[in-house]
């Protein structure tokens, strides 16, 4: 990654608003608690994205055109799991279980018509797992992202950098983060989520490529 392709060397990272009547948004807290910090000498940027479906890959779209970002990592709320998870595949579908925050509720229609079915993360999952678990914080690989509005901006931000020659350099994925304690059980503490997000961005910064699907056989370690 020369200096010249990523002047700043800035590193993305969005969470979204508060959906489905909640008043806070676990992802959003956590990513504004990094912004303007520095990472292995790269800049952090964090940018809200609203819980709205077209509207959120919209505002990615323009954050990615700003900022041309070497790593984006998109963060949002998964009420339920215990862990942070890091997400494998983004699908082209839409199906919303609930109302976005625009009313919007679509069935089974693909976030990019003509797309491929899939992509894959091009974040280090395993290597983010373990730096994970060494530093005592509870994570897991997640083999889905849903159908709701976090899958629909992961499938957009890795179809988007598939396709943008401008992008070739950046590297992208999604991160869901349990609730804070306020919101239920399971439950994580911000101070936890920040400190996560912080070795995942240290982490996949450090570590040279994805973990590569080797094709024909099941992933590689
Ligand atoms: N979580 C939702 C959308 C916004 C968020 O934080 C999801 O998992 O789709």
């Amino acid at each position: 990654m020369s200096a010249a392709r990523h002047p700043a060397g800035r590193v993305l990272l969005t969470g979204f608003d508060p959906f489905n009547g909640a008043s806070v948004n676990p992802s959003w807290q956590a990513v504004q608690a990094l912004h303007g910090r520095q990472i292995q000498g790269r800049r952090i940027v964090a940018a809200q994205l609203p819980t709205v479906f077209g509207t959120s890959l919209r505002t990615l779209d323009t954050l990615l055109d700003q900022l041309r970002p070497e790593l984006v990592i998109c963060v949002g709320q998964a009420g339920g799991r215990g862990a942070i998870s890091l997400e494998r595949v983004a699908i082209n579908v839409d199906d919303a279980p609930i109302a976005d925050n625009a009313g919007a509720r679509p069935v089974d229609a693909p976030v990019a018509p003509g797309a491929p079915a899939a992509y894959f993360s091009s974040l280090p999952i395993k290597a983010l797992l373990a730096a994970l678990q060494r530093e005592g914080l509870r994570a897991e690989v997640s083999q889905t992202a849903g159908t709701f509005v976090c899958n629909h901006v992961f499938y957009g931000l890795m179809h988007r950098i598939a396709s943008h020659p401008g992008l070739r350099h950046t590297r992208g994925g999604f991160v869901h983060v349990p609730w804070l304690p306020e919101q239920g059980t399971p439950h994580m503490a911000l101070d936890e989520v920040v400190s996560g997000l912080r070795v995942i961005v240290r982490s996949a910064l450090a570590a040279p490529s994805a973990t590569p699907v080797t094709p024909g056989g099941g992933a590689t370690h």
